[in-house]
């Protein structure tokens, strides 16, 4: 089976999405997700001007060996841009060979380890009441497992704090810059230990309960605010700092029982090769769309079961339903899977584009046999939603010092 096309798509049906089709001379095509929320463009350039010519003509079942050609073959190994070109590329592979086989992907991974994938929700509320109000309403729709996030008094923004937007990825369509917030550690360690007393006061603890520091943290930070959140029994307290120095992890992990979580933006092994083998984490964030696709992620699955550290992978809305399907097909298959972030499935726009094999029921996804990864891109409505460019946040302290948003 050869490759004859691979297309790229960039549109916006509420967020930017990048969409990777493979074409081949048995008819059979195949779709990826290579969304790199802010860098969108870098990838389609990545994918049309570095990849297609060089696949186009090349056996469409060869998927190990046309990733590490891709991997090796740039020899500017890693880094976001390049692994989210490959993930489209790889994604759209397995989607194929599942559709030549008849067979779902994660029957090729190895079949099914679970019937269903459990999730958790995002409550974020402009205070304790509101995030309290919507973990009650989480609770009723059946979700075991919710992260809280909250506005904190005195600062005027933070992580995951909806306000009057509908979409907190500032998808900044009427600003064409990144919107600036100011950062206050202290008022944030001293006021997030209030949020889950609350929490565990008003629901006790039948329901888990995460958080997300967002990387802003130093390690003595992070331990000595970790330690404080002990008392609620956390699942997991997600990037408490910047990974790239992963022995900062050590730090963490040596004054604290929390269980601790990180990932979402490695895009390779190597990213995560010391936390994993000394166990500085319990929980692996890395999404198939940022680490290079299906591919890898076996293999990184595979490195963190030895290790006992479960996979947890990144499922914000800035990753494409195919990329979300991409994780359902690992996660239905993966020994240590432990939980999956999920922010529903998005608009009337979103799935007006995309057709995916999921459903939501009582606190777990449940996917579809259909062949491949089950997966559908309408390219006529995509056209109905042309690419606006946006940005992330930047975070600076109040000194104006830039600081890890
Ligand atoms: C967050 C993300 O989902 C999460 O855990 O860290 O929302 C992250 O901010 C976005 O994916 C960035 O594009
Ligand atoms: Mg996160």
């Amino acid at each position: 089976m050869k490759i004859t096309d691979i297309s790229v798509f960039i549109n916006c049906p509420n967020r930017n999405f990048v969409t990777v089709k493979i074409e081949t001379d048995e008819g059979i095509y195949g779709l990826g997700d290579a969304t790199l929320n802010g860098r969108e463009m870098a990838v389609v350039a990545y994918v049309k001007e570095h990849i297609k010519p060089c696949l186009i003509g090349k056996n469409a079942h060869k998927i190990e060996d046309t990733w590490q050609y891709l991997y090796k073959g740039c020899y500017w190994r890693r880094g976001p841009v390049t692994m989210a070109a490959i993930a489209g590329i790889d994604m759209a592979l397995w989607d194929i060979k599942g559709k030549a086989a008849s067979l779902p992907v994660y029957q090729l991974l190895g079949g099914k380890s679970r019937d269903k994938i459990k999730v958790y929700g995002h409550a974020n509320g402009k205070d304790i009441q509101e995030t309290m109000s919507q973990l009650q309403s989480l609770k009723e729709k059946g979700y075991k497992a919710v992260r809280l996030q909250c506005a904190v008094p005195g600062m005027e923004s933070t992580y995951g704090i909806l306000g009057d937007k509908k979409d907190y990825y500032e998808l900044q369509s009427s600003r064409s810059l990144p919107p600036e917030q100011i950062w206050d550690t202290t008022k944030y360690v001293n006021f997030i230990p209030k949020l889950f007393d609350e929490a565990r006061d008003i629901f006790g603890f039948g329901i888990e309960l995460l958080h997300d520091v967002h990387n802003r943290l130093t390690p003595r930070e992070a331990a000595g605010f970790a330690k404080e959140l002990e008392p609620y029994k956390l699942l997991f307290l997600e990037d408490p700092v910047p990974a790239e120095n992963q022995s900062s992890y050590k730090i963490i992990s040596e004054h604290t029982t929390i269980p601790i979580a990180a990932g979402e933006t490695f895009n390779s092994i190597w990213d995560t090769k010391e936390l994993i083998e000394n166990q500085w984490i319990e929980y692996l964030r890395m999404a198939a769309t940022h680490a290079g696709g299906i591919t890898p992620m076996k293999k990184v699955a595979d490195f963190a079961a030895v290790h006992q550290v479960r996979m947890a992978p990144h499922g914000p809305p800035d990753i494409s339903p195919i990329g979300h399907a991409a994780n359902a097909h690992l996660n239905i298959w993966a020994p240590n899977f432990g939980i999956q972030e999920f922010v529903g499935f998005g608009g009337d726009d979103m799935n007006a584009v995309f057709s995916h094999p999921l459903a939501f029921e009582d606190g777990y996804l449940t996917l579809s046999d259909k062949p491949g990864l089950g997966v559908d891109f309408d390219e006529q409505k995509a056209k109905e939603y042309p690419y606006k460019r946006a940005y992330l946040p930047v975070s600076r302290l109040g000194d104006g010092t830039l600081w890890d948003w």
